[in-house]
């Protein structure tokens, strides 16, 4: 069976573009005919500083996203990175692997060192190629992400094959990334041209999984549009970045194309559109967040889960990681 991926990081709470990006899109594959691994990526995190405290309530808090948003632990593999040490390991040949110059032309390198470059982790440069060990330990076939990670993938891809022919095998797959539905990118919202993120300084940018009915309405209610009334088409969304995201936030969130979408609202103003965006966003964020209000008074049972989770990863890790380290040459493998 084909084997799906995907990652998120605990560097701060869940945002709406997570979700729609990410985790929404993990649950519909948790449905098809794949192996399912779902991973809180801690090592990812602290590439740039994390309070441990915190860090360890956003590892359980986004295991409990997962799961009150759909994951179910039956039948998906759901652990945080540390606790399978072959991913770091597995990226350690990886760094070996991957060239600087590849590391460089990483967009969210670039935007995450900022201009002090050299005061940057060695970790954050590094990023990509853990990522790729992330997805090439299981041998997975399929990683579902957002639009921002489409580079990162393509050195996964780049990593694979340079292996591969480095060492004359053909061990690792070619994946494929899975950037699909109808916010593969969700925008901040104070800003259409800047993606919603979690560690954006402005809270009012964001959504946050766990913000409540009234917050979700101010937000969207506060957040930058146009003058203009909304098209009943697509193409009018064009050079209309704020209007457009919101129009797709509704659409994802709805489970309707664009198009479904504008045909019911083209021509209202957003003093009308807005108010049916939050109550849409309430109806569907609420029962999410208070499940995972609920799961986290269960602490013991999340860190059973990660635990579980972590031993069923390790036994489809811990072979492939042997056979790399016997390709590569390190006796006692
Ligand atoms: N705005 C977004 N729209 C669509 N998808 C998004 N994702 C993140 N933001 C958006 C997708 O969520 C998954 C996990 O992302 P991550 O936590 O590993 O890191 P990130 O992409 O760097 O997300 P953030 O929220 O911006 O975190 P920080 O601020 O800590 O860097 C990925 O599949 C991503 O595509």
């Amino acid at each position: 069976t084909p084997r799906v991926l995907s990652g998120i990081q605990p560097s701060g709470g869940l945002t709406l573009g997570n979700y729609l990006g990410a985790m929404k899109r993990f649950v519909d594959m948790q449905e098809q005919e794949y192996q399912t691994l779902y991973c809180m990526v801690d090592l990812h995190a602290i590439t740039v500083w994390q309070d441990p405290e915190k860090l360890r309530h956003a590892t359980r808090e986004l295991c409990a996203g997962f799961i009150a948003a759909g994951l179910d632990p039956a039948k998906s593999i759901l652990f945080n990175q540390s606790q399978v040490p072959e991913h770091a390991q597995l990226g350690w040949i990886f760094n070996c692997v991957a060239r600087m110059g590849w590391m460089q032309r990483m967009t969210q390198w670039k935007d995450k060192a900022g201009k002090n470059q050299q005061n940057a982790s060695l970790g954050l440069f590094a990023y990509p190629a853990l990522m790729a060990a992330d997805i090439l330990i299981y041998h997975a076939t399929h990683v579902p992400v957002g639009e921002d990670q489409k580079q990162h993938l393509e050195l996964t891809r780049d990593i694979a094959i340079k292996f591969n022919n480095d060492y004359g095998v053909d061990f690792f797959p070619v994946t494929e990334p899975v950037i699909e539905g109808a916010a593969t990118r969700v925008m901040s919202l104070r800003d259409g041209s800047k993606k919603m993120s979690k560690s954006d300084p402005s809270d009012a940018s964001r959504i946050n999984m766990t913000d409540d009915a009234d917050t979700i309405a101010k937000k969207i209610r506060k957040a930058k549009t146009d003058p203009e009334a909304l098209p009943s088409e697509a193409k009018g969304l064009e050079e209309r970045p704020e209007a457009r995201n919101l129009v797709n936030i509704y659409a994802a969130l709805a489970e309707q194309s664009v198009d479904q979408v504008l045909a019911d609202v083209g021509g209202k103003q957003f003093s009308e559109f807005k108010p049916m965006l939050s109550e849409l966003a309430v109806e569907k964020l609420a029962p999410i967040s208070g499940e995972m209000a609920r799961l986290m008074q269960h602490q013991d049972e999340i860190d059973e889960i990660l635990a579980k989770g972590a031993a069923q990863a390790r036994e489809i890790a811990a072979p492939v990681l042997k056979r790399t380290y016997e390709i590569v040459g390190m006796v006692g493998s």
